[in-house]
This record gives C-alpha cells, sequence and structure tokens, in this order.
C-alpha cells in the first residue's frame, strides 16, 4: 500500500513538473505529450474546469486595460433565485447547465439534421462564467446583472463586420430576463419576445407580489410586464407552450395582451403540430429582432423536473428543440435557458442534459443569422 502511495506520488510530481495543462483541457486544444509519447489531451472533454460546451473561459468582467480575448457570443451565468414564487434552486443552474453541457465539445459538434457545427463557425463563442450577484439583496443582485450584460454586451466584438457581441444567459431565475433586455434594447432598440414558458410571466406586480413592496413585485412572474412597462419589447411577442392556470380568469389574459403577447398554447401541437407552432411563432416576429426566452418548465416534467415551478402537459424535449431549430432565419439578438434548478434533477441528469442542448441549439440560431 505504502509503496502504491509512494509510486502515485512519484508520477503527481513528475507530471506536476513536466506537463502544463490548460485551465480547460477540452478538445481541440494543442496536443500535449508527456515523455512517453501519449497526448493526454487526447478524448479529455471531461478534464480541466467545467465550461459550457468545452469553451474557452474568458474574464470577461476584466477591468480596464486588462488583457481580454475577443467574442461574438458570450455565456454568462445569472446564479439568481430570490424571484421565485415556488421551489428555489435555480441559482445553481448556470453550473448545472455547464454539467450537462460536457459531452459537447467543438471537435465533434456536428449537427445531424444541419450538417453544421455552431463551434466551427464564423463566431468566437466564450463562456464568461457566471455574474457576481449579491443573495442577499434581489434589487442590488439586478442592478449588478444589468451591469454585467451592459460591460460584456459592451466589448468590441471579435467579428469586425457584427461589432455587438451577444449574449446568452443561463438561468436564474426568470426574473434575470429582465436585464438581459435591458441590454438588447440598449442596442438594438425594441425586440420582440418568444418566451417558451409554461407560465404567462406578464402578471401585474399588483397581482402578483400582491403590492406588499415594489421589491416584492419584480421576480419571475412579472419580470414581462415590466420589460413592457420599460418600453424594452414590442407588441409583437408570443408566449409557447402555455398551459398553467391563471390567477385572474380575464384580467390575466386582458393584461397578457396588453403587454404585446400572443399565446400559443402546449395542446396546440396536438392540432397544428411542430410546423404549425414554427409557422405562428416565424409570422408573429418576422418583421423584428428578436429575444428568445426558455423557461425549461416549458418542457413536460418527464422530460425536465428540474425546475421550481413544474406544470405537467408540456412539449417533449424532441418537439422543443425541433420548434427552436425551425426558428431559423430570424434575428435573434439574445437568448437565455432559465428556471434549471439541479436539485430537483435524477441521476442521470435529464433537466441538465436538455438544456444543454436548449443553448446550443440557441447558439445555432444566433450563428446562422449574425445580426449588426
Ligand atoms: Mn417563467
Amino acid at each position: 500500500m505504502a509503496a502504491l502511495l509512494c509510486l502515485l506520488l512519484l508520477l503527481q510530481s513528475s507530471a506536476a513538473r513536466e506537463i502544463t495543462f490548460p485551465p480547460t483541457a477540452g478538445y481541440g486544444q494543442q496536443p500535449i505529450f508527456a515523455q512517453d509519447g501519449i497526448d493526454i489531451t487526447s478524448g479529455s472533454a471531461f478534464a480541466g474546469l467545467t465550461t459550457y460546451a468545452n469553451l474557452p473561459y474568458v474574464h470577461c468582467l476584466a477591468g480596464e486595460g486588462e488583457e481580454l480575448e475577443k467574442y461574438d457570443i458570450a455565456i454568462i451565468g445569472a446564479p439568481f433565485d430570490t424571484g421565485v414564487t415556488a421551489r428555489p434552486g435555480a441559482r445553481f443552474g448556470p453550473g448545472g447547465i455547464r454539467q450537462g453541457s460536457r459531452r459537447i465539445a467543438a471537435e465533434s459538434a456536428w449537427n445531424i439534421y444541419t450538417g453544421e457545427n455552431v463551434f466551427q463557425d464564423w463566431a468566437e463563442i466564450v463562456d464568461c462564467g457566471d455574474a457576481p450577484l449579491t443573495f442577499l439583496d434581489n434589487t442590488v443582485a439586478l442592478r449588478q446583472l444589468d451591469a454585467t450584460h451592459k460591460l460584456v454586451s459592451g466589448r468590441p466584438a471579435n467579428s469586425t463586420e457584427y461589432p455587438t457581441p451577444r449574449i446568452i444567459t443561463l438561468g436564474g431565475d426568470h426574473t434575470t430576463t429582465l436585464s438581459a433586455l435591458r441590454s438588447t434594447f440598449h442596442h438594438w432598440g425594441e425586440v420582440s419576445v418568444i418566451h417558451f414558458d409554461s407560465h404567462l410571466d406578464t402578471w401585474d406586480p399588483k397581482v402578483l407580489g400582491g403590492g406588499i413592496s415594489h421589491y416584492a413585485g419584480v421576480n419571475h412572474g412579472t419580470f414581462l410586464h415590466i420589460a413592457h412597462e420599460e418600453g424594452l419589447i414590442r407588441n409583437t411577442s408570443a408566449h409557447a407552450g402555455i398551459r398553467a392556470p391563471m390567477v385572474r380568469p380575464k384580467g390575466d389574459l386582458r393584461n397578457d395582451v396588453r403587454c404585446g403577447f400572443e399565446i400559443v398554447k402546449a395542446r396546440d401541437i396536438d392540432r397544428i403540430g411542430v410546423a404549425g407552432i414554427i409557422d405562428k411563432l416565424k409570422n408573429r416576429v418576422k418583421h423584428s429582432k428578436v429575444y428568445i426566452s426558455v423557461d425549461i418548465d416549458v418542457l413536460d416534467p418527464a422530460f425536465a423536473p428540474a425546475t421550481g415551478t413544474a406544470e405537467v402537459g408540456g412539449w417533449t424535449t424532441r418537439e422543443l428543440l425541433s420548434i427552436l431549430d425551425g426558428l431559423a432565419g430570424l434575428q435573434i439578438v439574445g437568448a437565455d435557458v432559465v428556471e434549471v434548478a439541479p436539485i430537483y434533477d435524477n441521476p442521470g441528469e435529464t433537466t441538465l442534459l436538455a438544456a444543454a442542448e436548449v443553448v446550443h441549439s440557441l447558439l445555432g440560431l444566433m450563428v446562422q443569422i449574425p445580426v449588426v
């Protein structure tokens, strides 16, 4: 036993002397050879630190004057879950989605349906890690997230043709989308939102929050109402996958229309199919720039149990991915996947795998149509 330990220690110390591991030793790195000629980075998708899809990590929040790699699309985590009305846990969503993406790597991500590989296209895609958000004061945390979006989207892009980097946010509860919409408004003006969710999320803060305080009214069920009030979104927005109960039978729907939304319900898929849903969504938003927000609870709990406010009767992962891929041709200026709460997942990581693949599809849409 002691001899084995000595051998292990010896191997470890000699490895430390001769080999420098990159922070993320994913595919696509330069091969590093140990003394015996074995390429230690070969097949190393699970080595090093975990970034989304083994992408390079860039410290996008670096201060002025600090050296920084340029990027066109940035993945940012928003570890915030104190704006929820049901089960918490989505603050660990960013880490969870990255965990679910470990098998995705630039070298082997050729899409069987499209023949494309988003990681080997024109766009430099990086993982910026998580926004540093306080967990003790929602108001401050959301201001920190606003500032993070401003900083990350405000840097010069890698591509000179498309000067503004775009962001995919890993939530976090759905309140975090508000910061992203403030950021897209700053660069592109009002956008149409395609909102995949089982819930409307346009509730008036007086209804959801109960008028207790301004603080209580800013939450994961009101952020689209607030986005409308702030003038960030167009009245050509759409929900997709809606099925959760309403708080007020007529009031909720009237208010939803007022906020600029049309509803595609979950069961519409049984009547018009995936193609019908794609047509409806595309027709609704086609003349505008688009933000896509995917609340993972749009999926049935059978496909995404790990979320705070699960609603039965939702879409399958395959249906959602087909609908997303069918949105090709739209100008996507930003996107997110939110409400992933890993603690409720199973050992097979059903939800994390689904969320990671949704991000992959969103990247596909963004790479396909660059946006000026
Ligand atoms: Mn939601």
